[in-house]
């Protein structure tokens, strides 16, 4: 990734994750916006900007290290992440026995009492393998703690559960039973 596009990726999160309303976007029920929109916003964001193409789009999805956006149908969305007020429309969907949550030791110890909670985002984000949650908890701390979530019981209990991309699932909230 070159420094332009890493920069264009973070970009695209802010916009279709968390204020899309500075970029005069509206996102639909599932969190898509025309891709022209999109791309018009960002040639206005950024001088270096002013002719951006889909392409440029497709190469950031293409070199990132994360599934993070789709493209369909004319439309582009961030897959998960969102902080947006109007909560993203998902489907429920049955997920694997484990999930897994990579978390800074001082976030753990309350995550032991109080469960998962989505915090700043819509939903909590679990990882479906030990070496995503290790890089997800990375991000904060050099000593990740790795949560082990009984993801099948909860669903079978009443837990909602919804995909993001291969490596990481969504959900509402789950309680500390279903943690260790
Ligand atoms: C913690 C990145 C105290 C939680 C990643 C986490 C992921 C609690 C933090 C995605 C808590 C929230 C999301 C409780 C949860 N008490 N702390 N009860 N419940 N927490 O960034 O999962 O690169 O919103 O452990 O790879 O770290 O952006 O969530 O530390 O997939 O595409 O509160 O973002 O992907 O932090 O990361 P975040 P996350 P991207």
């Amino acid at each position: 990734m070159t420094e332009d596009m890493t920069r264009l990726g973070k970009t695209m999160s802010h916009a279709l994750r968390h204020a899309p309303q500075l970029y005069h976007l509206q996102l639909d029920e599932q969190g898509w916006v025309p891709v022209e929109a999109l791309l018009e916003a960002l040639r206005r964001h950024r001088r270096e900007w002013a002719n951006l193409q889909e392409a440029d789009l497709h190469a950031v999805m293409a070199n990132a290290d994360k599934q993070r956006f789709e493209i369909r149908d004319g439309k582009i969305r961030a897959i998960y992440g969102h902080s947006v007020r109007d909560k993203i429309e998902r489907m429920p969907v049955t997920p694997p026995a484990i999930l897994y949550h990579g978390t800074t030791p001082q976030a753990a110890v309350s995550i032991r009492t109080q469960g998962l909670k989505p915090m700043q985002r819509q939903y909590v984000h679990l990882s479906a393998d030990v070496e995503t949650a290790i890089l997800t908890g990375r991000r904060r701390t050099n000593r990740p703690v790795i949560l082990k979530i009984a993801a099948l019981e909860a669903h079978r209990h009443g837990l909602a559960f919804y995909l993001g991309n291969d490596q990481v699932w969504l959900a509402d909230f789950v309680p500390p039973q279903y943690i260790t």
